[in-house]
């Protein structure tokens, strides 16, 4: 056989099928035909053993040269393809930087959460440290300790969900108070605020939710007296709803503070002079507050001989109410984002 001739005709029929292939799974397929196992350049070794010894070699050494430029060939037009491919994909996808981008929506910061955060910064600013809480609550802490004992019948003031006999989702932020002031030891004072969730078994209403928000605050040292805590619940007031508001407290009842107040602020809406939202008062109510109880110092480890406190409990949803005038507190919880949009600061 004319092994050389032989070569040069498949190299030529190479060349030419390799111009029409089209594809990968084209190429895959002339590889076969060409240099696989059942191409015909691997049948010539077939011959080998006819030959005499001295020329085996050199048949051999062309059939593999052969197959090392075959396959180069294949390897080239394996590149060019892959070009061809990258081009074609790039001339489709081709981007119009110059257009505008498509308006696409973006999220936004609940309204609850920044009013937490403003609350937080103007506490930070006054040197308070953040603290938080379990929202499963041992009923030591939700009550007891909170001169709250089993059968007092100021339990009734807040309807609970208890999950065992001893153990409930925490009514309010008071028991993180409890636990600072253990965790303090009865050594140190404390300045704190603590912001969460607070569950309670009311039915949902307009301005009642079974789930809701408080920010609680405490601070105990050996001269706080009643105007620190008026003071600083103005601060609140200014801080919420403007520059000019005024506060006043009422005498109220809470069982771990003595004595209670509830805080009301001069209406931002008729400043003071009496309107519809304020309901001709000139005053709107914002928060629950006093001193704390001895009893509650004591129990926490704290001798009232040496220290006194004052406590507040804001409820964030109907501090945003007031501040917005929203209607429903069930807003804040149904995620309508034409209502969440409007606060977007
Ligand atoms: C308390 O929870 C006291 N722990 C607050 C306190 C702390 C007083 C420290 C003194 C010292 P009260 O039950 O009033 O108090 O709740 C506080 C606030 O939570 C209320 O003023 C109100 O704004 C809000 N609130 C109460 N119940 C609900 C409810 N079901 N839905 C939404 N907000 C509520």
């Amino acid at each position: 056989m004319d092994l050389k001739k032989q070569i040069e005709t498949l190299e030529k029929a190479l060349k030419e099928e390799l111009k029409s292939v089209k594809n990968q799974a084209d190429l895959q397929n002339v590889k076969a035909k060409f240099i696989g196992k059942k191409a015909e350049l691997s049948s010539f070794m077939k011959h080998m053993k006819d030959l005499p010894n001295d020329e085996k070699p050199l048949f051999g050494q062309s059939i593999n040269k052969a197959k090392g430029r075959f396959n180069e060939l294949i390897e080239a037009r394996k590149e060019a393809l892959r070009q061809e491919e990258i081009n074609k994909k790039l001339a489709q996808e081709t981007i119009d930087v110059t257009l505008d981008a498509p308006d696409f929506s973006v999220g936004t910061r609940h309204i609850l959460n920044q009013i937490i955060e403003e609350i937080e910064d103007l506490f930070i600013g006054m040197g308070y440290q953040i603290k938080e809480g379990p929202e499963i609550e041992s009923d030591e802490m939700n009550f007891e300790k909170l001169n709250l004992p089993k059968d007092h019948p100021a339990r009734d003031m807040q309807d609970s969900l208890y999950i065992s006999e001893d153990t409930l989702l925490r009514t309010h932020t008071s028991p993180v108070q409890v636990r600072t002031m253990l965790e303090y030891g009865g050594k140190r004072p404390v300045k704190i605020i603590c912001p969460g969730k607070v569950y309670r078994r009311d039915d949902d209403d307009a301005t009642h939710s079974h789930q809701f928000m408080q920010i609680e605050g405490l601070v105990v040292d050996n001269d706080t007296t009643m105007s620190d805590l008026k003071g600083t619940l103005l601060e609140v007031a200014r801080k919420m709803f403007g520059p000019d508001r005024e506060i006043r407290l009422r005498p109220s009842y809470f069982p771990f503070t003595e004595p209670s107040v509830e805080v009301d602020v001069t209406c931002a809406n008729c400043d003071g002079a009496g309107c519809n939202i304020c309901k001709q008062s000139g005053y709107i109510e914002i928060l629950g507050a006093g001193m704390v109880n001895n009893k509650v110092l004591k129990d926490s480890g704290y001798d009232p001989e040496v220290y006194q406190g004052f406590a507040f409990g804001i409820g964030v949803e109907r501090m945003a109410m007031l501040k917005y005038g929203i209607e429903d507190i069930r807003h804040f919880y149904t995620n309508d984002l034409r209502f969440n949009k409007q606060f977007n600061r």
